[in-house]
């Protein structure tokens, strides 16, 4: 019969330089399986010592132990390497340089003009005491009408001019409905601005659609037009810088009398002119730009709210209303209206 002892260190030098060549931990743990699993040759040689002549067995025995112990030593060190070897690897691949500067911010949004507008217009009335309140869009006639002292025959009621949902609900066309709506809320005193969206049936260069008001009401028993004067002062300065002077002229509003029409002094000339001695394009040599409407609370106004606390004879208050398009065109120099709705990133970029 064929010599067992020549057999083993057969397997044993094949498994050796096996183990040795193998590329990772899984290709040795299949070589493991080969040469010592349950079902390997060498382990079966070891079973079956028992049944070979009694002046085998002893050579036999040792021989195959000693290549097991070996084998299975060899692929526990070359485990180890690997192993080691795996790790250095994942560490090289993975290494962060903790001295090196953070990732670079990534570009996020930005506020449109018109948001960044109106957050400074509110920003500077919470300054003077006013709260920020919101309403729908769209509203009954009754309060964007009817209870602003709007007469029968207003021209703004017409299907021209205003965008009508149903017979008494409209697209809200200024945002004074609220003010109706927060004085029906809350009793006086009221500070309130209302910022919003409103419609208009109107389409060309210095008019869309759809624009952006902020209004404000201040009702209490001595609020005067001084108050008012002081208020737009302070407002303008904040938003048109602090040298800003303020005047108001007669105009008409069906919901406030006496109404004003609100001036602030030029910024970009002095008296109308430029340094050159040529005329102010911006505010077309006159000195001063027209930037917002205003008055004091009709008391018809208050006679729909009476029975919510505000007794005409009791409380005044002066109200005003403005273009949030028209600051932001004004302030930064805006040359079309449209531009606020066409969604041009070279334009929207340059801001906020
Ligand atoms: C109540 C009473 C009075 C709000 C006012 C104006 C004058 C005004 C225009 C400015 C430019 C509209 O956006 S615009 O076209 N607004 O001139 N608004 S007084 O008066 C009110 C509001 C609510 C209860």
């Amino acid at each position: 019969m064929n010599d067992p002892t020549q057999r083993i260190s057969e397997l044993r030098s094949e498994a050796e330089a096996a183990i040795a060549e193998a590329p990772d931990t899984a290709a040795l743990e299949e070589l493991r399986v080969r040469y010592l699993g349950r079902k390997a040759e060498l382990p079966n040689l070891l079973r079956g010592v028992a049944e070979l002549p009694p002046e085998q067995r002893g050579i036999v025995g040792r021989t195959a132990n000693e290549a097991r112990k070996g084998l299975e030593a060899l692929v526990g060190d070359r485990v180890a390497a690997l192993e080691a070897a795996e790790l250095d690897a994942r560490l090289a691949a993975d290494r962060v340089d903790v001295t090196l500067p953070g990732a670079p911010p990534q570009p996020v949004g930005r506020h449109h003009l018109l948001s960044s507008t109106r957050r400074e217009i509110e920003d500077v009335f919470l300054g003077l005491g006013f709260s920020v309140m919101e309403g729908p869009e769209v509203d009954l006639v009754h309060y964007n009408f009817d209870a602003l002292n709007h007469a029968e025959t207003h021209p703004a009621r017409n299907r021209s001019d205003t965008f009508y949902v149903a017979d008494e609900a409209v697209l809200r066309t200024h945002t004074s409905p609220m003010q109706v709506r927060a004085m029906e809320l809350y009793p006086p005193p009221l500070y309130i601005i209302v910022p919003g969206r409103v419609y208009r049936r109107d389409s060309d260069a210095t008019h869309t659609p759809q624009f952006h008001q902020v209004e404000g009401l201040a009702v209490d028993e001595d609020v005067t037009l001084a108050d008012l004067k002081g208020t737009l002062l302070a407002f303008a300065r904040a938003v048109f810088g602090d040298e800003r002077d303020v005047r108001l002229r007669p105009h008409f509003f069906p919901f406030t009398e006496p109404s004003v029409e609100v001036d602030v002094s030029c910024f970009n000339c002095t008296g109308g002119f430029m340094r050159d001695g040529s005329r102010c394009p911006l505010c077309k040599g006159e000195g001063w730009i027209e930037i917002l409407g205003a008055g004091e609370v009709d008391p018809n106004v208050f006679e729909y709210v009476r029975e919510h606390g505000y007794d005409p004879d009791r409380i005044q208050g002066f109200a005003f209303g403005m273009g949030i398009e028209r600051i932001a065109f004004l302030k930064h120099g805006v040359p079309d209206l449209r531009m606020f709705f066409e969604n041009d990133l070279r334009f929207l970029e340059q801001f906020g």
